[in-house]
């Protein structure tokens, strides 16, 4: 690991430490605003979910889109938290036995093995509901104009036109043999959205100008293709893969993905060619873009 890369992955590793103390005090069984008293199974459940050791990728690239704007970094902590709330939920529904059915996630027993399938259904739906009152709460620091942005964007980039329409795709691809424009529509779904909305959602806490929240926006887009072809390389490529080891439907050698469809190869030049995209569009904002510019390089040379 180069020097570059040595301090990108501390400032990741620390950033990461920022967001798990929100979300721990977010999944803490007294909750400050609620008269009621958490129900403590559902709330280890969910806590299982969501405390458990993720890369906090998304949250990191809310904090550093705000960071170019001189956001406050609390609103930008928050919206982050909230965002990672998002992805832990679809991490467990999506390992469900209706869907992936996997018993590993992170290293560790999913939720439904850990607890059972009802609570795992109960702290999916409980964390998705919690995202959107951490962003409702009067102590965001934001103004209504900038929490309503962040909440309708949320709510699209989560919903039918977003991750679970492009979660049904997937599940529908299974059947079929899709063409390349069906695998990027339905992978710019499932999990482009986020990652779209993490950029976005940065620009919108920094009150950044239209022009500057679409360029983040269209960042965003650019480095999630290149996240699922990444994940998509690494599924073909990684020692467990080969030896026939990874578990679960998303790891099938290749199979509906672009890699499968156009080989280990093209996908490795189409990573160069989408990180150029994405740096491109930063050039505006010079080295207050430069964190940035070395997520888009990580999400694609990333090898776990
Ligand atoms: C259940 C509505 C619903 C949606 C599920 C995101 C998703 C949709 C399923 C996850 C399946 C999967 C493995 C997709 C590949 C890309 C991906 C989202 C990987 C996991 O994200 P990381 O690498 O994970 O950011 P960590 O653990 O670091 O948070």
């Amino acid at each position: 690991m180069n020097d570059a890369s040595k301090s990108f992955s501390g400032l990741l590793t620390r950033r990461a430490a920022e967001i798990e103390a929100v979300l721990d005090r977010l999944l803490s069984p007294n909750c400050s605003g609620e008269e009621i008293t958490r129900p403590p199974k559902l709330l280890a459940a969910m806590r299982h979910g969501v405390l458990n050791g993720g890369k906090r990728i998304r949250p990191f690239l809310v904090i550093e889109a705000a960071r170019i704007f001189d956001a406050d970094m609390k609103a930008a902590l928050a919206t982050g938290a909230a965002l990672e709330l998002i992805h832990c939920y679809s991490l467990i529904h999506d390992d469900l036995p209706a869907m992936d059915d996997d018993d590993l996630r992170r290293g560790k027993p999913t939720v439904h093995i850990a607890f059972d399938e009802a609570t795992a259904i109960l702290a999916g739906d409980s964390l998705l509901t919690l995202a959107f009152d951490v962003l409702a709460r009067p102590q965001s620091g934001l103004d209504d104009g900038r929490k309503a942005a962040l909440v309708l964007g949320l709510a699209q980039a989560a919903g039918i036109g977003g991750m679970a329409g492009g979660q049904i795709l997937d599940l529908d691809a299974e059947s079929s043999a899709p063409d390349e424009a069906s695998i990027i529509r339905l992978q710019s779904m499932k999990t482009g959205a986020l990652l779209r909305y993490a950029c976005e959602a940065g620009a919108i806490v920094g009150n950044a100008a239209e022009k500057e929240r679409d360029r983040l926006k269209r960042f965003g887009e650019i480095i999630g293709l290149a996240f699922q072809l990444a994940d998509d390389l690494l599924d073909v490529t990684s020692d467990a893969s080969q030896m026939g080891k990874a578990t679960g439907k998303d790891a099938a050698r290749g199979k509906g993905t672009l890699v499968g469809l156009n080989g280990v190869d093209w996908a490795r030049n189409r990573l160069d060619g989408l990180v150029g995209e994405a740096c491109a569009l930063l050039e505006s904002f010079g080295d207050r873009a430069d964190v940035l510019r070395q997520t888009a390089i990580f999400i694609a040379r990333r090898e776990s």
